[in-house]
């Protein structure tokens, strides 16, 4: 507990509810790495940005309806906020000032839509849902997506603000060297991961990807399994900063498949990113963080360095984590 610092929204009085012995034959180890499991309905989504969003999907979760409904919503808000530089709208072009977006989106029935290398559409995540259910396909990229998305009815839209135009143009005219670079503060996707009122589990992860990334890069947050995964009969997670390091070790998948061998939500996440650490012979720089939610509605998050944190809400809680961290 004294390594987290619970950013209460409001103040309901359940601090000392936090951490809570789940089962008789739990260890004391692992008992120190549970968080208790959440009331349900309830919703996670990573960084700050994720207060709003499971605002909007908690108006879904609280009136009973789907998880896969809540998580699109949620992350809708962050794709449309021009201010959020990592996400749809507003997000940070790539090496040739264009914004492209990548998407996808699970839910408790193991179905599965994404798109990536997406252009002109605000909202990803809402075509990576029509993927899912109106193609027989799981992910469409590029000018298909794009063509895909036009057809389905979705709108053209400039996301290149203002204010990151003039970002890039002050990047081009500055930087020297042609490699993109590895940058731990330039990643804020939002991953969201939601349990509905009768226990079923989906989620989605939106982003418009490394900043200045080459044109054409796709990250994992458009890669089920990677940015995201889902596995009803057993919880979901998600992944947030550099992607081709999540990519490497199909990141929210391991997260996944360690909660099956019985580990909590938060064990989950450290081994996942201890995993990263061991295969990056330079791990400088190489910020990733994973959030995770088992079937009982315990949550962990974990992060290769200081940083990272997620939001989460339920009936009784409304709060902004910081996630622990493994490299100080
Ligand atoms: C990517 N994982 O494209 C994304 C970026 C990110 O928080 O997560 N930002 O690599």
């Amino acid at each position: 507990m004294s390594r987290r610092n619970f950013i209460k929204l409001s103040a309901l009085g359940l601090g000392g509810l936090l951490v809570t012995k789940l089962s008789a034959n739990t260890s004391s180890s692992n008992f120190s790495k549970r968080r208790m499991p959440s009331q349900k309905p309830v919703v996670i989504s990573t960084w700050r940005h994720g207060t709003a969003a499971n605002k909007a999907a908690w108006k879904k979760l609280s009136s009973g309806e789907n998880a896969l409904d809540a998580v699109e919503a949620g992350v809708r808000v962050t794709e449309s906020d021009a201010t959020n530089r990592s996400v749809g709208l507003g997000g940070y072009p790539d090496r040739e000032g264009k914004v492209t977006l990548d998407a996808c989106i699970m839910n408790h029935e193991s179905e599965c839509g994404a798109v990536a290398f997406l252009q002109d559409i605000e909202n990803p995540i809402s075509v990576a849902r029509k993927v899912m259910e109106e193609t027989p396909h799981v992910m469409i990229v590029g000018q298909g997506a794009y063509d895909f998305a036009i057809e389905q009815g979705f709108e053209k839209k400039d996301l290149l603000v203002p204010e990151t135009k003039a970002a890039w143009l002050k990047w081009k005219e500055s930087q020297e060297q042609k490699k993109p670079e590895v940058n731990s503060e330039n990643h804020d996707t939002i991953g969201m991961l939601a349990i509905d009122v009768d226990g079923n589990i989906s989620g989605a992860c939106t982003t418009s990807g490394w900043a200045y990334k080459l044109h054409g890069r796709v990250g994992d947050s458009s890669i089920i399994g990677a940015g995201l995964f889902v596995d009803n009969e057993i919880g979901g997670a998600c992944a947030t900063g550099l992607g081709e390091a999540v990519i490497r070790i199909a990141g929210s998948h391991t997260v996944v498949e360690l909660m099956r061998q019985g580990k909590s939500p938060q064990e989950a996440c450290e081994e996942a990113v201890e995993r990263i650490i061991k295969k990056h012979k330079n791990i400088k720089g190489v910020q990733v963080g994973f959030l995770a939610i088992n079937k009982m509605g315990e949550t962990g998050a974990y992060s290769v360095y200081k940083g990272f944190n997620y939001a989460l809400k339920n009936n009784v809680q409304e709060e902004l984590i910081d996630a622990e961290f493994k490299m100080k």
